[in-house]
């Protein structure tokens, strides 16, 4: 296999297809040496088939919004990879959603889905629905006009969506009371992120933060340093955001940065907890402004219009938002200020360009789909007590999430150690999650 051969028919195929193009050559690339030394791979042209999704569903969805009017969205869901289980993967409503971001998303997926230990495949879907100034009934309609079209392509042992950004807890209710009303099946393993008295998993709104504060602990640790009293920006105040401000803090970091689209909020001493509840609020409002940190809490967070969290010094950049977020102009920016470690928290937060920055200048990098697999691992156990009819207790979840992100960050140990001792983690993360994939596709045949 040669990834510039692979890229150029894929760029041929789908050149309008940007984001999933970078997913794809950023995993070709850590895995071709390996790949090369296992002829039964070539021979079985597992590359070829695993960069292909299975299928994917595009529907409309038509809905009428509070004006009385009528509204056409996209809706998909892109089934990537059921080589080691049901398809799982997020679903995100967000107004630039197209089938390149869900691709590249159920892409990265499969292989974070692999990494987590757990028998999950992986999938993508959502909409370009914008929830951005949407009233509740709004989204309430627009969530049910989406599933009475998804429905028949889901199920608990088929394909099991949870949230993404634009999807949280109040969308998975939605989505789930229409699920049940048209498929009359009540076992609530269908979504993941459910409500904690109808099925949802103690500690899964946390876990995506949750997970990346461990991992990043250990990436700490294991280079020889503490997180103890160390400066963290942190880019979003959704859900993961939240998640990953709260175990910082708890954790003795010291989160100074937090931001949105419409710029940046400077918190010199550090996000306290009123601050880290005042996100949710933030995140319910739908407004998707930042600058609501600095109205309620004007003498500890200072709003700058425009910037980015990598304008603030830190000594821990964690991008919590979007894909491409953090560019190499960015990561220049940061490394100018000091900044030793960036652990991305967001699915492929950071350019290209950044990380080759990052690894040039021999700072801690692990990416998105090492660092943040603890939010779909603990929809995994999520799927588990579902099944099972069990609710476990937050140290059960918490003890078993801290587990699974150690043995994450033990694979990558496991790939990525480079001659001098330190490691690759966007390596270690690709080869590891790859060898699964590659391995199970080939055991189950040409099909
Ligand atoms: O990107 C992700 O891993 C998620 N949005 C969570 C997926 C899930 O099924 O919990």
């Amino acid at each position: 296999m040669k990834v510039s051969e692979i890229m150029t028919a894929l760029e041929k195929k789908y050149g309008h297809e940007q984001e999933y193009l970078q997913a794809v050559r950023e995993v070709l690339e850590s895995i071709e040496e390996v790949y090369n030394q296992h002829p039964e791979f070539e021979k079985a042209k597992i590359v070829e088939r695993i960069v292909e999704p299975d299928r994917i569903f595009t529907f409309r969805v038509v809905w009428v919004d509070d004006k009385g009017e009528v509204q056409t969205n996209l809706g998909y869901r892109v089934q990537f990879n059921a080589a080691i289980g049901p398809y799982k993967g997020g679903l995100r409503f967000h107004k630039a959603v197209t089938p390149s971001m869900l691709k590249f998303l159920g892409f990265e997926q499969t292989f974070k889905n692999a990494l987590t230990t757990l028998p999950m495949g992986g999938g993508k879907g959502g909409s370009d629905f914008d929830p951005k100034g949407k009233s509740d009934a709004e989204i309430m309609r627009f969530c049910q006009a989406f599933m009475l079209e998804l429905w028949r392509n889901i199920g608990p042992d088929t394909d099991v969506p949870a949230g993404d950004v634009g999807v949280g807890g109040r969308e998975i209710g939605y989505l789930t009371g229409m699920y049940k009303k048209l498929a009359r099946e009540y076992n609530t393993g269908v979504l993941t992120g459910k409500g904690m008295t109808w099925g949802g998993s103690i500690l899964r709104p946390e876990a995506t933060g949750y997970g990346a504060l461990y991992f990043t602990n250990q990436v700490l640790k294991t280079a020889g340093k503490d997180i103890k009293g160390k400066t963290i920006a942190l880019s979003g105040f959704g859900n993961v955001a939240w998640g990953a401000a709260k175990k910082a803090t708890e954790l003795g970091a010291k989160v100074v940065a937090i931001s949105g689209p419409d710029g940046v909020c400077h918190i010199p001493d550090g996000i306290t907890q009123d601050m880290i509840d005042y996100m949710l609020v933030m995140r319910s409002s739908n407004r998707d402004i930042v600058s609501m940190m600095a109205d309620k809490f004007p003498d500890k967070a200072f709003f700058t219009a425009g910037k980015k969290a990598w304008s603030i010094k830190c000594d821990i950049a964690l991008p919590c938002a979007f894909q491409n977020e953090l560019t190499g102009e960015d990561a220049k920016e940061l490394l100018a200020n000091g900044t030793w470690c960036c652990c991305e928290v967001s699915n492929m937060g950071c350019r290209p360009e950044a990380i080759h920055e990052f690894q040039k200048a021999g700072i801690l990098f692990a990416p998105g789909k090492a660092v943040n697999a603890g939010g779909v691992a603990t929809s995994g156990l999520e799927m588990t007590q579902n099944a099972s009819h069990i609710s476990w207790t937050a140290e059960e979840v918490d003890a078993k999430l801290h587990h699974i992100m150690s043995s994450i960050h033990e694979q990558c140990v496991k790939y990525g150690r480079r001659p001098d001792g330190t490691i690759d983690y966007v390596k270690g993360a690709n080869i590891a999650g790859f060898m699964k994939v590659a391995t199970a596709m080939l055991e189950q045949g040409t099909i």
